[in-house]
């Protein structure tokens, strides 16, 4: 009697837990998905972090989207939510003051072949993706944190197995988001990391707790 007590008991928390996983990160979001097939975005390359590039709409499956990097090969397409925060109407970079990744027939031209999307969306008669889409262009007027692009800290290298803490650098802020960046190395291990995140630790941090301090390369 007591087993079976204990036992539905049990089924009872598990059941509140699995409830509780799935509202928390299972749930498909609300909003409508309005992303078409064709319709072009600026969006932050997953494999550079840094990057923000010229991409479009490929492919469209309920709250997703799949990104093709205009002039790339499909190869590099990849998948995201619809309301990723790294991505962003045509124009955003610009007005932002972020560097945008033109297509490849602009890398490197000076002059009237510089990029200028106006331009581009003419002559590719594809459609910009219209602001209002986007999850959170507005919210990236305020940096509720202190970190400013430049300061210095100590990060754990997410690329490597053996969880390096190494000199690094906020490369870039975007709204809530800080782009850390490993002095010295390739900008493939860059990561966008939440300022709380259990990864980032100050300058200091490794001397005070006997970790070995990964230093910057070259
Ligand atoms: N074995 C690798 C380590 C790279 C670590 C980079 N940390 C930011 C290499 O030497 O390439």
């Amino acid at each position: 009697m007591r087993v079976s007590f204990l036992s539905i008991a049990l089924k009872v928390m598990c059941y509140s837990c699995d409830e509780f996983a799935l509202s928390q990160f299972q749930q498909v979001p609300s909003q409508k998905n309005g992303f078409k097939v064709g319709m072009k975005l600026e969006g932050i390359d997953p494999s550079r972090p840094a990057l923000y590039c010229v991409m479009s709409v490929a492919e469209v499956k309920g709250f997703r989207i799949r990104l093709h990097f205009d002039s790339y090969p499909d190869a590099y397409d990849f998948w995201l939510n619809a309301n990723s925060p790294f991505i962003f109407p045509p124009g955003w970079a610009e007005k932002n003051g972020k560097q945008l990744q033109p297509p490849k027939q602009y890398v490197g031209v000076a002059g009237a072949g510089v990029f200028s999307w106006a331009t581009y969306l003419k002559e590719s008669k594809a459609p910009a993706a219209p602001k209002h889409l986007f999850a959170n262009t507005s919210v990236f007027s305020v940096t509720p944190h202190a970190f400013r692009h430049g300061m210095k800290l100590e990060a754990v290298d997410k690329k490597n197995s053996d969880a390096l803490v190494c000199v690094a650098t906020v490369a870039d802020v975007l709204g809530d988001k800080i782009l850390i960046h490993f002095d010295g190395w390739d900008d493939i291990y860059d990561y966008w990391s939440d300022p709380t995140s259990p990864y980032l630790h100050p300058v200091g941090w490794c001397q005070a707790n006997g970790v070995p301090l990964s230093p910057p390369n070259g």
